[in-house]
Formats: structure tokens, C-alpha cells, sequence
């Protein structure tokens, strides 16, 4: 998230950061946003006895600004089909690992427990299938010999601070179009 608000001023895109929203009131990302003169808000899941009532709190609160674009940003939870399906082809998520290998959690420990020599970061549409939706970016990293998860982690969280702005840049740019499951990005 930081990563794409910097790009954002430093580029001088052609958006405006409408708000940046945690489901918990303990994310360093809300003070950093704050600092930033960006408007906050916590709906704070760990509240609702279930995932369709958070998922309703937290959409009714987005649309609040009436965003264009919603980007997950280190957002952990699993969102329901209705809730997706309201941002169809206006959500983006970052997900660490070369999808469609290693979806879910722990990516880069399930990259080295599977001895792959290439890993890394993709960007993609979200939809109701976790992890699943069209890719629209993706970087690849080398997985060393003495990779650990953490350096391996740090690698790839490299590419992630390059691609994620890159995405939501043309994406506001309007350059993004979803072809079925393909996305095609022009110049
Ligand atoms: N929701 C849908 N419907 N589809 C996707 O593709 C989603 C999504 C919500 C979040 C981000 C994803 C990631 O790239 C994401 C993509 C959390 C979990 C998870 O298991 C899985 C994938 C992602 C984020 N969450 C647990 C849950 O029960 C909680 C885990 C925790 O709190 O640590 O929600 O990583």
C-alpha cells in the first residue's frame, strides 16, 4: 500500500487515494495513510459473528467513497462470493507466488518445499475463487540454494513494490481491459 501511495505522488497519477481501510485498528498501514493526509477507516472484522455481515459493514463502508478501483494490500480475509461480486473487475489483490502454483497461505515455504527454481508475485482480478481470477502481472524471481522463506520473501517482496503500482497505474489509466479470463494491458 505504501508502495503504490508513493508511486502515486512521485509519478503524479492521474487519481486521487480515496481511503485506505483495515479490518483491524492495529494496522501500521492506517498510520501511514493518516500521515499522508489519506482518509481512514476500520471496520473491524474480529465484531461481526460472520463473514457476510463483516463483508456487508465493510462494502457499505467503501462505498462511502465510491471508489473506482479497490486494491487488497496485505488484506487477510477471505471475502464471500457477494461481496466480490460487487467489485467484479474494479478489485485487485497481490498474491505471493507464480499463479496458479501456491495458492493460500505460506507461499514461499510452499515454493521451497516444492524445489522450484523460479518463483515470485503476480497481480490478479479478484473473484469468488480465492486466488483465482485473471492474472494481470506478474514478476518472477530465482529461488537461491540457500533461500530461507524470509530472503526468498524479501526477493519477492521487491517485485511486488514494482509490479502493484505499475498494475493500479494502468488500471487508472484505463489501459486494462478483461478479455474473458485474459487481461490485456496496452502501452
Ligand atoms: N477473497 C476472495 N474471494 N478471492 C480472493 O482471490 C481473495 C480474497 C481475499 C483475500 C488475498 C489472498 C492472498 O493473496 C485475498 C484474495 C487471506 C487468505 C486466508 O486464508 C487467503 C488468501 C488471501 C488472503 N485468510 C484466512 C481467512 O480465514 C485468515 C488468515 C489470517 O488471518 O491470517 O480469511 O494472500
Amino acid at each position: 500500500m505504501q508502495a503504490i501511495v508513493e508511486a502515486a505522488k512521485a509519478e503524479q497519477w492521474p487519481l486521487q487515494i480515496a481511503a485506505v481501510i483495515s479490518n483491524r485498528a492495529d494496522a501500521a498501514g492506517l498510520e501511514y495513510a493518516a500521515g499522508q493526509g489519506i482518509p481512514t477507516a476500520v471496520v473491524a472484522s474480529k465484531e461481526f459473528p460472520t463473514r457476510a455481515a463483516f463483508d456487508a459493514a465493510l462494502g457499505g463502508k467503501i462505498d462511502e467513497f465510491a471508489p473506482d478501483l479497490l486494491v487488497l494490500a496485505g488484506f487477510m480475509r477471505i471475502l464471500t462470493a457477494g461481496f466480490v461480486g460487487h467489485y467484479e473487475g474494479r478489485m485487485l489483490n497481490i498474491h505471493p507466488s507464480l499463479l496458479p502454483s501456491f495458492v493460500g497461505l505460506a507461499t514461499h515455504q510452499q515454493a521451497l518445499d516444492a524445489g522450484v527454481k523460479i518463483h515470485g508475485v503476480t497481480v490478479h482480478f479478484v473473484t469468488a475463487e480465492l486466488d483465482h481470477g485473471p492474472i494481470v502481472a506478474q514478476a518472477a524471481v530465482p529461488v537461491l540454494p540457500d533461500d530461507t522463506e524470509h530472503s526468498l520473501s524479501q526477493r519477492v517482496l521487491e517485485q511486488e513494490h514494482i509490479i502493484y503500482p505499475w498494475a493500479v497505474r494502468k488500471f487508472a489509466e484505463g489501459k486494462i481491459r478483461l478479455i474473458g479470463n485474459r487481461v490485456q494491458i496496452s502501452e
